[in-house]
């Protein structure tokens, strides 16, 4: 009888993560024409002309360009279709994804 009725004064801790991004990279090759590069960007990453161009000036310069962020699935799920989209036209075309920092 007369038990006492304890109360927590703190709140359970509920930790929301953020998901981790990972950046889909388009990495340079000497084959693939620079118009279908940026078609693919334009159709498979949804980019205006001027910003595919951008991109893939970029990473025909300096090899290598990053090209969005996602959660790691849609970044590889980007980056397999757009890669597939050069591989149909027979282009060694190559999207890779890689943890963000
Ligand atoms: N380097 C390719 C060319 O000169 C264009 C390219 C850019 C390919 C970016 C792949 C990625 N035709």
């Amino acid at each position: 009888m007369n038990d006492p009725i304890t109360v927590s004064r703190t709140k359970p801790e509920l930790k929301v993560e953020r998901p981790k991004l990972h950046k889909v990279l388009l990495v340079n090759d000497d084959f693939t024409p620079r118009h279908f590069v940026v078609r693919v960007l334009r159709a498979e990453f949804r980019m205006g002309e001027e910003q595919a161009g951008r991109v893939m000036m970029t990473a025909h310069r300096r090899g290598v360009c990053v090209v969005a962020v996602f959660t790691k699935d849609v970044a590889e799920e980007k980056a397999t279709a757009a890669t597939d989209a050069g591989r149909q036209e027979g282009y060694p075309l190559l999207f890779t994804t890689e943890p963000e920092e």
